[in-house]
């Protein structure tokens, strides 16, 4: 299924086939885990068609650090085992929690240190150039999952704004509104959520703005309508439903390096040989398969990214 995940026909006759295999009980792994992990899927709310530039093939996506060879997570469970604070702090319920996220009108600030800042609305945003981009996504949890976003590298956008050469981070921030994310009426975390990068990370090839996955707009759950992904890094550090992105001169402030400054560094690249202070990160569960696999340095795209760590020690700037 792997060298078909442009082909529509194969992906819906896949989730035909995944909700009849979970609607039979049949005993496949990944129903089982799915399962387990979701007592009570919630139907996703058909997202808009959003179609992947004909242009982008995955011979592109490829070349660009895509996954070869490694199944995709099923649809059902990228959209039904999720990390979105903002709206609930357990995995599976999150889905429910966020349906019905109004993120119409949306737009996006793009500011501080650029010559051109100014402000995007969504529907400029949806009309770059637009990626399929297979990737692992690996939580500092321990578990991961493979999959198909649709977006444009943020580059795209940064070029736009003309950071100036005062510019050496950049700031990223989460929507903030209590009523429209209702736990961020509790204290769990600090809010906004916020999250940053050095200039040449954000620049990176690799690094995406994500505005779909499969073929459909980004369910509210994975960070509607706009969120960012860093595949090299542990997941927090793509951050969701970004409505603002600030060039700034010094290293940010990260939302999990403020809540535990010892657990979670500003750079969070993935690292088989830096353990948690709680637990390994040598291995790690694929959602959908038994057992554990070996965890990669940055997360496997070691060849794209290795060069931008050059000389830094990966246990000091962790
Ligand atoms: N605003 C915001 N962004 C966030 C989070 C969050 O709680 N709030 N969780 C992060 C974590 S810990 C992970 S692993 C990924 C999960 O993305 P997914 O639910 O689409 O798989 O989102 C990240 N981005
Ligand atoms: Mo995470």
């Amino acid at each position: 299924m792997r060298e078909k995940i442009t082909d529509k026909e194969t992906y819906l006759n896949r989730r035909v086939f995944i909700r009849a295999a979970t609607l039979a009980g049949t005993a496949t792994a990944t129903t089982l885990i799915y399962r387990r992990l979701n007592p009570r899927p919630v139907e996703p709310v058909p997202g808009e068609k959003l179609a992947a530039a004909p242009n982008s093939s995955q011979t592109e996506a490829l070349k660009n650090g895509a996954v070869n060879k490694e199944q995709l997570t099923p649809f059902e469970s990228i959209t039904n085992y999720n990390n979105f604070y903002e709206f609930d702090t357990s995995k599976d319920g999150v889905a429910s929690a966020a349906k019905g996220f109004v993120t119409k009108p949306w737009q996006v600030s793009v500011e501080g240190l650029a010559n051109k800042p100014r402000v995007f609305d969504l529907d400029e945003l949806l009309k770059f150039p637009l990626e399929q981009r297979v990737y692992r996504l690996r939580c500092v949890e321990g578990w991961s999952m493979v999959i198909p976003w649709i977006g444009f590298p943020l580059s795209k956008l940064l070029e736009k704004v003309e950071p100036t050469s005062q510019a050496r981070y950049v700031a990223f921030q989460t929507l903030l509104d209590p009523q429209r994310m209702p736990n961020q009426r509790t204290g769990v975390l600090q809010w906004p959520y916020v999250e940053g990068l050095r200039l040449d990370e954000a620049m990176h090839p690799l690094t995406i703005l994500a505005t779909g996955l499969y073929d459909e707009t980004l369910p509210p759950q994975d960070g509607a309508p706009i969120r960012l992904v860093v595949p090299w890094k542990y997941g927090f550090k793509s951050i969701k439903s970004v409505v603002k992105i600030t060039l700034v001169a010094d290293e940010p402030p990260t939302t999990w390096n403020i809540e535990s400054p010892d657990e979670y560094g500003f750079y969070s690249n993935v690292n088989p040989n830096v353990p948690h202070p709680r637990w390994s990160q040598a291995t790690e569960r694929r959602i959908g398969e038994y057992g554990r696999r070996n965890t990669l340095l940055f997360n496997g795209y070691g060849e794209q990214v290795a060069h931008l760590y050059q000389g830094m020690d990966l246990v000091k700037n962790f």
